[in-house]
């Protein structure tokens, strides 16, 4: 069976069980929308593997939870050490491999999501439940993530430079770093692992990737599409798992000098135990971590197009994006008009099963674990007094607002919700809330927004409605942000401008574009000296004199 169709199946149809010769199995399972539930393995060297104690978990569908998608290995430390062993294994020959030949083989990847597109999409939505529109995006994103890094392999630049001494030459490489331990979250679960695997193998190294626990299946598809691609076996393992097991003992290993590399994103509170682990093994660690990100409207703005800005950037994608929006500071001047509007289409939510419903805006969290620590996370709007415009938690069939759609007792859906009247002391102002919350803040003047805007411990993204150019200078020259939108929401990176933030949203690193390749690779001076003989930098440099001159420069004055 081809590939494509085995996908397009895993999709849509209703299969039986059988091996695939691509590996897939599909289990006796039925699921109530008639869908396949696989049998899911790690990929170590190329091999599908389970874990080395059987140990398994399931993937489900969080919009209708009876429907199962594959039950996973549980990977264990074992199977951790022998991906990261496949993975030292296959450096050398990877490392020596031209770059324009990895730059084919990435090209060949983007070319087959792109053949595959409808049917991922259909399982990126069948798995986390992001809506058809939004999976097709992030798919889209990992496509030109993959095409602008086949031509990458036609560049990956270093410099020659010019000696201070004769016949003496010096250039700059760049080299791979080795192993990496790649870790990502679930809600951008095929961009953002290609964000970190496609530069790391453009420059040389090899991957251990321990898939987010919410998408395993997309995953496990992602990455036979690499091998399909004509990448060797054993320069990207995919091990399941929970983030307390797998991902654990792949931070640990760092400290059992099983690798050279630490990318993650997810929360700020992880990202700084995985940088002290780091930082004390001398490991490179890139850190996406979390954003408590401010929209600024202030009165010369276009009113409805920053309310469709705001509406979109806090419940798009059920505000589960790590530039989702979090503090929505209005001037005062324009305050009753904007809330009056944004809270109209607040109140018209669309929500439900994006498969099984058209035009809704948002769909289930990414799971029951996001939902429940969604309900928690609430909990601080309402201990710290602000007052509640919207929303009532958990949808349920008998709690729901108009425009839900479909039976709410199969997923796990939440309001949208909005907070009024919060202040900068408060904890809900000054904390991330992953989830379709905004919390709202009036300011007196650009100052005082510029003021909110820096005043959480957050810098990842940030943005400005104003038609006054030079306030528009200020907020770009003045915020402390990673990235800055005018007169758009805080979501939209695009995968050639760099992505990271600043404060507690990050270490300084940046994915995409060009400047990721300073995450995956180290820079090599080498001189090579032709003259035969020991000639010393900074001593035997020739001395130039300046020669007096007879000159009155003061008569030409
Ligand atoms: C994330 O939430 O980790 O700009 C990534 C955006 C998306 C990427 C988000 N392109 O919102």
């Amino acid at each position: 069976m081809r590939y494509a169709q085995f996908i397009s199946e895993v999709a849509s149809a209703n299969i039986m069980a059988h091996v695939l010769e691509t590996g897939f199995e599909i289990s006796e399972r039925d699921n109530p929308n008639g869908n396949p539930t696989v049998i899911g393995y790690n990929i170590i060297n190329g091999e599908l593997r389970s874990s080395s104690d059987g140990a398994t978990f399931e993937s489900r569908n969080p919009a209708w939870k009876d429907d199962c998608l594959g039950v996973f290995p549980l990977s264990t430390k074992q199977d951790v050490h022998d991906a990261l062993e496949s993975a030292r294994d296959a450096f050398s020959e990877w490392s020596m491999t031209p770059a324009p030949s990895r730059g084919q083989i990435i090209g060949n990847m983007g070319r087959l999501l792109m053949e595959y597109k409808d049917d991922i999409v259909r399982v990126e939505t069948r798995e986390i439940g992001k809506t058809l529109k939004e999976s097709a995006g992030e798919v889209q994103e990992a496509i030109d993530t993959c095409l602008f890094f086949q031509s990458e392999g036609r560049r990956l630049y270093g410099q020659t430079v010019n000696s201070e001494l004769p016949d003496k030459e010096l250039f700059t490489y760049r080299r791979p770093l080795g192993v990496c331990g790649i870790i990502n979250a679930s809600n951008f679960p095929a961009a953002v692992p290609f964000w970190k695997m496609i530069p790391a193998i453009m420059c040389g190294n090899t991957c251990v990737w321990k898939s987010p626990q919410d998408s395993p299946l997309l995953s496990f598809m992602l990455t036979r599409i690499m091998h399909e691609a004509g990448l060797p076996n054993g320069v990207i393992n995919l091990i399941h798992g929970k983030g307390s097991g797998a991902g654990q003992f792949l931070v640990d290993s760092a400290e059992e000098g099983l690798l050279n590399k630490i990318s993650f994103t997810g929360s700020t509170p992880v990202g700084k135990m995985i940088g002290e682990v780091c930082g004390r093994n001398l490991v490179s660690c890139s850190l996406e971590l979390g954003g408590k990100n401010p929209l600024v409207v202030m009165p010369s703005a276009n009113i409805d197009n920053a309310v469709e800005g705001a509406y979109w950037a806090a419940f798009g994608t059920a505000g589960q994006r790590c530039t989702s929006l979090g503090n929505l500071i209005i001037h005062e001047d324009v305050y009753d008009e904007f809330m009056a509007k944004f809270m109209a289409k607040v109140e018209e939510t669309r929500i439900g099963d994006s498969l099984r419903n058209e035009d809704v805006l948002y769909g289930p969290m990414l799971s029951e674990k996001y939902a429940d620590d969604f309900l928690r996370d609430l909990g601080m709007c309402e201990s710290d007094g602000a007052t509640k415009l919207w929303g009532e938690g958990l949808i349920s069939n008998e709690n729901k607002p108009t425009n839900f759609l479909g039976d709410a007792s199969e997923g796990v859906y939440m309001w949208p919700h909005v907070y009024a009247d919060v202040t900068e002391g408060m904890k809900c102002f000054q904390e991330e809330i992953f989830g379709p919350v905004v919390t709202v803040v009036k300011a007196k003047d650009f100052e005082n927004a510029l003021h909110l805007a820096n005043a959480s411990p957050y810098g990842l993204s940030s943005a400005c409605y104003t038609n006054d150019r030079l306030e528009a200078y200020r907020f770009k020259t003045g915020i402390k942000a990673g990235m800055t939108g005018i007169n758009n929401s805080t979501t939209g990176a695009e995968a050639h401008l760099p992505f990271g933030g600043v404060k507690d949203s990050g270490n300084g690193t940046r994915e995409s574009g060009i400047w990721v390749l300073e995450a995956y690779s180290y820079w090599h001076a080498v001189n090579d000296e032709l003259s035969g003989k020991l000639q010393l930098a900074q001593m035997d440099v020739d001395e130039i004199h300046i020669e007096e001159a007879d000159v009155d420069y003061s008569s030409l004055a």
